[in-house]
């Protein structure tokens, strides 16, 4: 299904007039604080942010999964989902793939699809968490750390098998996460374990093209409940070091602790020249892969001043690559997504009004009052006006979700696909 453009300007001229009323109260309290708004506009509509190919189906939990109707049953269809989803938020345009379940025997196919739907194809994801129809070794036991040989040459082997694939497609990374770990103590030999992991990273390394870049991502716990090999950031940091330049941290809002200080390790490992990756989504307990924005809006906001300070100030670390990596239990996954692109923009678009210089002064000073009243001020602000203004310029909707649920997208895709159609993924 493709939208008519016609029909997005259309919707869109309904509302232009109040658009028009609340972005020129913003534009000029804005000017006002000598904010230079085009600027804003340009960097809102700049934004673009992958959608992983698996969170286009109804998200599942180990208890079940509930039918949701019109889902994408190949990856074509799952392309086109995206597509729908960039047509109208304008920030979408970038495809993140994982293997096997996105496994098809034409590349050249799905090239050409992604090109008319102007969409490109960002990391490729390996997948060593769950065995395949017709593996010969089990994962069981994990997969780059596993102690025997043969599993861990498996386990590589896929790895290089994606980057392949990826280059026939025009990716450039390669994101890993790696799901061994151990569930019991003394199960594991944690040092030999790490050890091994090292050793097949390298591997899979030595096979990555030269404008490639591999992403390490982490995580604490799950699926394995005492010890996972890479646990946490520093591990991740550590590893991505000994690798080389091409090797990265990935962060993944939900793959830490409660209460972790993600804006600080934001910083550190932009100081480090390291983060590479960074996947959002959001989280009350653990990694509940809850839709950005949805719990702590503030924390991502805080988060995004550490990335726009590090985008600013530490040219050799690379511009992050931004993935939403969430799951949608009880929604509809398109509009899930709508939801979590405007709470990631209006978190960026809010940081970006943090007077940096104002602020430097104020530490400088001890001013801790003033610090505060300086970030405060830019989160208490509703940006929400020029995300609008920044879309409609582009071709998108003004108000995405409306237009979404206006033109019954969903009923449609239920029509054409049918009630019973299924996702590959989680
Ligand atoms: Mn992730």
């Amino acid at each position: 299904m493709r939208i008519n453009p016609d029909q997005i300007n259309e919707i869109n001229r309904s509302s232009a007039e109040v658009l028009e009323q609340s972005y020129s109260q913003l534009a000029d309290q804005l000017d006002r604080k000598n904010i230079d708004v085009d600027k804003l506009l340009h960097k809102l509509g700049d934004f673009q942010v992958a959608i992983p190919s698996w969170a286009l189906g109804q998200g599942g939990t180990r208890f079940g999964r509930f039918k949701l109707g019109g889902e994408p049953s190949n990856l074509i269809e799952k392309l086109e989902d995206i597509g729908l989803l960039h047509q109208l938020t304008q920030s979408a345009n970038m495809v993140s793939l994982h293997f096997p379940w996105d496994s098809v025997l034409d590349y050249q196919e799905v090239k050409a699809k992604a090109s008319e739907l102007h969409l490109k194809f960002d990391a490729v994801n390996s997948n060593t968490f769950q065995d395949q129809i017709g593996q010969s070794h089990s994962y069981k036991f994990g997969s780059l750390s596993h102690r025997d040989k043969s599993v861990r040459a498996q386990a590589i082997a896929h790895n290089i098998e994606v980057i392949e694939t990826g280059d026939k497609l025009g990716s450039k990374s390669l994101t890993i996460w790696l799901a061994d770990g151990s569930n019991f103590p003394a199960q594991h030999n944690f040092q030999q374990a790490l050890e091994r992991t090292t050793a097949s990273l390298e591997h899979i390394y030595q096979k990555l093209p030269e404008d490639w870049k591999l992403f390490i991502e982490y995580k604490p716990y799950e699926p394995n409940f005492y010890s996972m090999v890479i646990q946490d950031w520093g591990t991740s940091f550590m590893l991505a070091n000994h690798l080389g330049d091409k090797a990265y941290t990935l962060v993944d809002l939900g793959h830490h602790l409660p209460n972790t200080n993600i804006e600080q390790i934001v910083a550190t490992l932009m100081n480090q020249n390291k983060l590479g990756g960074f996947h959002f989504n959001d989280s009350k307990y653990g990694d509940d892969d809850l839709s950005v924005g949805s719990i702590k809006p503030y924390a991502l906001f805080l988060i995004f001043i550490e990335l726009i300070y590090g985008i600013e100030n530490n040219k050799a670390n690379p511009y992050p690559a931004w993935m939403i990596d969430a799951s949608h239990n009880t929604k509809d996954p398109l509009e899930d997504l709508i939801q979590s692109i405007e709470a990631i923009k209006i978190a960026y678009a809010k940081a970006l009004l943090v007077d940096q210089k104002a602020l430097a002064q104020a530490q400088e000073e001890n001013d801790v009052v003033l610090a505060q009243e300086l970030i405060q001020d830019a989160f208490l602000t509703d940006v929400r006006p020029l995300l609008q203004k920044s879309r409609v310029k582009k071709g998108g909707a003004l108000n995405p979700l409306g237009m979404y649920r206006q033109l019954s997208v969903r009923q449609h895709l239920i029509d054409t696909r049918g009630s019973g159609s299924t996702a590959t993924g989680l």
